[in-house]
Order: C-alpha cells, then structure tokens, then sequence
C-alpha cells in the first residue's frame, strides 16, 4: 500500500533556492519506503486508492535530520573535568594526566553490552526529539579489538529499539590506549592488521576515522590507518584540524575523505585540498563552545571555494555533552555565522553526503528515503533561531509515522 502526505509544505533541500523555499500545499506519495512522487495539492498525482493519507495540516516538511558526527555509546560522564578546565586546567592537561577520553575508555571497557545501550537510549532520545531520524555513531572508546566491536554492535543495536537509522565509525584511532604506551606504531600496526579487518569483514563499520592531533595519531600513522581502510574497501573521514594544524584534512583529501571534521585551524591549501576532493567539512560548534575555543573555522574559504558545509552534535562525554541537533543549529549560526539555510542543509543534504548517502538520504526528491521531520513552524529560519520551544510535531521515518 501507497502512503501519501497531504498539506504538507514542503522544504526539500534540493540543490539551488528552490531547495529553501517553502512550497504550497503539496503531496509527497510514498511507495515502498521511497519517495514516488511530489507535487502540489492541486496537482493530480497518480496514487493508489488504497493509499493511506497523513494530514500534515500546512506544517513544514523537511527531509529527516541527519546528525552525521556523533560519540553516542560510552559509560560514565566527565562533569568533574568540566569543573577541573573551570578551575583551570585544559583539556590536554586532563588528557596528559590519565583522564580525559581515557577516564571513559576505562568505563567503557567495563560496561556490557546492554549496559552501553542502556546508557545511549536516553540521549537517542534526546536527538530524536530535535528531529532526527539518522545518526552517525563512532567507537573509540575501547581501544581493543573486542571493546571496538563492543562499540558498534551496540550502535548497530539502536535501531531495534528506536526508529532511527545507524551510520557506524570505526574510531580505534582517537587515542592511544595506556598498554602500548609509548608504543604508538604498535598500535597502529593492531589497528591496521586486526581491528580494521574484523570490522570490515564483519559489515560493523561503514568508515574508519582517525584523530590526526598531537594528542591523538600523527600524519604518517594516520595515513597507514586510511591506506587500511581503503584495502579493505572502507571509505573514511577524519578528526582533523581541530587544536592545531597538521595538515590531516589534506591528507584525508588525498584519500578521498567523505568527510573532514572540526577542522577550526583548516587553512586555504587545506580548503583547497577538500574543495577538490568533495570531501564536506563537519562543523561541531558544540564542542567549540565547551571548550571555550577561540580559533573559529575558516566558513568564508569554505563558502569561497564550495565545500559543501554539514554540521552535527559530536555528542561526546568530554567536548560536547549535548543530545540536541537543533541546538547546533542555533549553535552555527551564532558562534560560526552561518545562515539558517547553510545550517538546514548541514543536517540535511550534506550531512547525507558526509555519510557517502547524499544520493539516497536528505533531499525531499523522488527515488529518496521517506524519511521527513514535520515541524510546527512557518519559516525555515525558525529551526535555527529558537532553542527550547518544541516544535517537533512528529517524524516520518521509511513512509511510517512515528509517535516517539
Ligand atoms: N575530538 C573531540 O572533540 C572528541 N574526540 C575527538 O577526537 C572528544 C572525546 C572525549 O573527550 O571523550
Ligand atoms: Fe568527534
């Protein structure tokens, strides 16, 4: 049976103005989890009688959201470092000295497999109530082969037990775990001959990331775990750029990067770089504003050059504690400058294509996923602007309507 959406204005995030529009009234016909048709409501689409109609009631329909960049499984919070850098203490002391990702790498390795997925539902539904219906889950907080695969099984696991479609990293490089202590290229060497591999020939990650950082893996090591990727057919992406500039999103570039992320010391030859390359560059203003960074990402080159802009929560326990993609939004527009339309089609389109889905995922156009989020709003901007008032009204994930 058909699906159609009726009443429905539409904000498709299709390439060029059109794509921020908001449309008249219109009808989306759904068919078989995909879109079929889409055209105004007065407008006879051929459908079938049997289909079964969702009134959208004049809401705004947008494509689901899609938070491409996110740290959601892991045990354990860190609200005493927070208290510790407001004391004074930075992020790498915290690091240097033991806490920091390896405070809940200790916790993480602790956890089973149900407690991690009882600990990431409560902040999947957090993102779920800004909207999402996509999320991309990284590991990296095992650091072993077994606790990496711990890692993304229970990602993969989500999806039993919420309607919400799962993008997983494979993240073993985000730092360097305490037994191969100065023994960094060891671990890299495991990284590269077993935890890459079982994960590739296990079908648990979708991409391999790398923290290419003075604290996290330097270039050579970082390229040893792309070249890996790519031997057993893995696309990957990179923590790049972030505190310091490496030159790792050029190196990404080199390797075809889906996507580049953080990326606030990018310089232009690193923008030229991604340009070239199409690789998108993942804003994370919620880890920004935690650390009280003051280095802002390079928006005008990105904008100059045509690097297509996603933007996403990085839900993590230690830089971005936050399970709302909307908050992000606000958050691009007013630490980063970016319009409410840059920020839509960072959780759209382009989050879609951080991901390698852009030809499946995050356009409302036919041959896409019926994936919507209808929201109680009239302008597009709106999504941006406020914070806390809610407007979800409901989302529409594979042609369903889902009552979360
Ligand atoms: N950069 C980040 O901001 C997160 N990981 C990374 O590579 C931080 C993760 C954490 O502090 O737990
Ligand atoms: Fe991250």
């Amino acid at each position: 049976m058909n699906t159609s959406l009726i009443n429905a204005r539409l904000v498709t995030c299709q390439p060029g103005y059109e794509g921020y529009q908001p449309s008249p009234l219109s009808k989306v016909v759904i068919k078989d989890g995909l879109i079929d048709a889409v055209g105004p409501m007065e407008q006879s689409i051929e459908d079938d009688d049997q289909s079964l109609s969702i009134d959208c009631e004049g809401k705004l329909l947008t494509p689901g959201f899609i938070d491409c960049h996110t740290h959601l499984i892991f045990a354990g919070q860190r609200s005493n470092e927070f208290e510790q850098r407001l004391n004074g203490q930075s992020y790498q002391d915290i690091l240097n000295a033991g806490g920091g990702i390896l405070s809940t790498v200790r916790e993480t390795r602790k956890a089973s497999h149900q407690e991690l997925l009882d600990l990431a539902l409560p902040r999947l539904d957090g993102l779920i109530s800004s909207g999402v219906t996509s999320i991309e889950v990284k590991s990296g907080y095992g650091l072993t082969l077994e606790d990496e695969l711990k890692m993304l099984r229970v990602a993969k696991d989500l999806s039993q037990h919420r309607a919400i479609k799962v993008s997983t990293t494979l993240l073993a490089a985000h730092t360097l775990p305490p037994e191969y202590s100065h023994r960094s290229d060891d671990y890299v060497d495991l990284i590269c001959e077993e935890i890459i591999p079982h994960a590739a020939e296990h079908r648990l990650a979708d991409s391999i990331d790398v923290f290419c950082e003075s604290i996290g893996f330097n270039l050579s090591q970082t390229e040893r775990i792309f070249k890996s990727a790519h031997q057993h057919g893995l696309p990957i992406k990179g923590h790049t750029e972030q505190l310091s500039n490496l030159g790792g999103s050029a190196l990404a570039a080199k390797y075809s990067a889906l996507s580049v992320d953080h990326i606030e010391y990018l310089d232009a030859i690193g923008v030229e770089a991604i340009a070239r390359s199409g690789t998108v560059a993942t804003l994370l203003p919620g880890a920004f504003y935690f650390l009280n960074e003051q280095q802002h990402p390079p928006i005008e080159l990105l904008r100059a050059a045509n690097v297509p802009m996603a933007l996403a929560t990085d839900l993590n326990p230690g830089t971005s504690p936050f399970a709302n993609l909307l908050l992000m939004l606000n958050m691009g527009c007013t630490l980063f400058g970016l319009t409410p339309e840059e920020a839509l089609r960072g959780v759209t389109c382009h989050a879609a294509k951080a991901l390698g889905l852009s030809e499946s995922r995050g356009q409302i156009a036919v041959g896409y996923e019926a994936d919507f989020t209808l929201w109680d709003i009239q302008s597009p901007a709106e999504l941006s602007y406020q914070f806390g008032v809610p407007i979800l009204s409901s989302r529409i994930v594979d042609g369903v309507r889902i009552n979360d």
